[in-house]
């Protein structure tokens, strides 16, 4: 596999031989996504969606990421929009409630691409075209996307981050437009996407606490002993992102048929949990998940099952601390997260010095979701190695290793964007 090696030399510093091992394809005894666990054979589009889906998902649920409540659109409060970027987009900030406490709120943010016009008295007309957009969830408190003074300062948990001044988990004044390198709003408002954010703090603090605030606190019935399948916060935080795009169903500037869940490293397994459950959502992005999102488990390269749980109790669910070292017991492998968002435009993307993440293990997972795409619509991922560095392969599965570090940057927005014009426009 000769994209391989240089590879390794560049962003592993380990050696080649080593490297042709980390090469190998799916790891040994990974499911096979076109099988059923009782052994019977998928042949046909109707089989997966009857047998095999269900199935999986079930399986997802009971051993990895947990099970949600059933869900239904929370109430929304205090609504307002006005007209930014020198006209060319309108801000819509909204609220959704799902608790009685001050802080059980989701607050939403949304650059829209701007409507047609604003009638005489400077009112916003509803647009001609609904616009496709993108919703991901962010670490920092959704005024960091951009410096507009006139977004709401988040006032839930946020992550710190000693950079920007951010020590005690609360946002500042200081932190407006912070992130703003991650989310080039100018850029997607002038190729006609819009951008929906909120904190992930809103709809679960990331930190161990027993789940006892967020949405656990609010919504999970009391009980003397967690179940083993009760669901963790990457669970509560892809609840969440179901939850807002009940709210942009009801959005006339929004076209609800053509919203993307984006996320990044934790929330990039959290958008691929999303996805795979939510199949209102059009199109599915995962920005270096790595470990629990994109990447094979069953690999053990980079962050491992056992590490990962023990560094953040809280993600997955209580059984899947038990697979730590044992990941070859798993009923599931990280590929049919990926195949559960067929036959919809799923995209993996990883970072060449992201070797936590496993960027070869990513890339073959969704290799290995391939071939349920093929049986479902005739289109995967074109691409059976490795693709170079920044050279993106995009079918129905998309696909790109991106020069640099674990980020989320400009270079990869534009990937997805060519990716959502390719499946939307056709
Ligand atoms: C790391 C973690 C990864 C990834 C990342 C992030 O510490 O080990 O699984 O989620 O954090 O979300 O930034």
């Amino acid at each position: 596999m000769p994209t391989c090696v240089p590879f390794l030399a560049l962003t592993l510093g380990v050696t080649a031989t080593c490297y042709s091992v980390r090469c190998q394809e799916a790891p040994i005894g990974e499911p096979d996504p076109l099988r059923s666990s009782a052994g019977a054979v998928i042949e046909d589009a109707e089989q997966w969606r009857t047998i095999r889906r269900p199935e999986v998902l079930e399986l997802f649920r009971s051993h990895v990421y947990g099970r949600a409540p059933a869900g239904r659109p929370l109430a929304t409060e205090s609504r307002e929009e006005d007209l930014v970027l020198r006209g060319r987009a309108v801000r819509k900030q909204w609220s959704l409630r799902y608790g009685d406490g001050p802080d059980d709120q989701i607050h939403v943010l949304a650059f829209l691409p701007r409507a047609a016009s604003s009638d005489a008295a400077g009112s916003l007309q509803p647009r001609e075209a609904p616009a496709p957009v993108f919703l991901a969830l962010k670490f920092q408190g959704k005024h960091t996307v951009h410096p507009d003074p006139g977004i709401r300062l988040a006032s839930c948990w946020v992550r710190n981050n000693q950079r920007v001044g951010v020590t005690k988990h609360r946002a500042t004044e200081q932190t407006r437009g912070s992130q703003a390198r991650r989310w080039p709003v100018e850029l997607m408002i002038s190729r006609g996407y819009g951008l929906v954010t909120a904190c992930y703090g809103d709809i679960d603090p990331d930190f161990d606490d027993g789940f006892e605030n967020g949405v656990h606190g609010a919504v999970d019935e009391a009980a003397s002993e967690r179940a083993p399948d009760a669901w963790g916060a990457i669970g509560a935080w892809a609840w969440g992102l179901s939850r807002i795009l009940d709210s942009l169903a009801e959005d006339p500037d929004v076209d609800a048929n053509r919203v993307a869940v984006l996320g990044h490293s934790r929330l990039g397994k959290t958008a691929l949990w999303a996805g795979a459950q939510d199949e209102r959502f059009w199109m599915v992005v995962s920005n270096n998940s790595g470990c629990g999102g994109a990447a094979y488990s069953r690999r053990r390269r980079g962050e491992t099952v056992a590490v990962i749980n023990k560094n953040f109790p809280h993600w997955f669910c209580s059984r899947f601390h038990g697979y730590a070292d044992r990941e070859s017991s798993l009923p599931v492998d990280q590929h049919l997260l990926i195949a559960l968002c067929a036959p919809r435009p799923v995209y993996v993307a990883s970072a060449a010095k992201d070797a936590w993440a496993d960027p070869a293990g990513e890339f073959f997972s969704a290799r290995g979701a391939d071939p349920v795409y093929r049986l479902l619509c005739d289109d995967g991922l074109p691409a059976e190695e490795l693709p170079a560095v920044d050279a993106p392969a995009h079918g129905r599965i998309g696909y790109h290793l991106r020069s640099g570090k674990h980020d989320l940057l400009r270079a990869d927005w534009l990937h997805y964007m060519d990716f959502a014009d390719r499946h939307r426009l056709r």
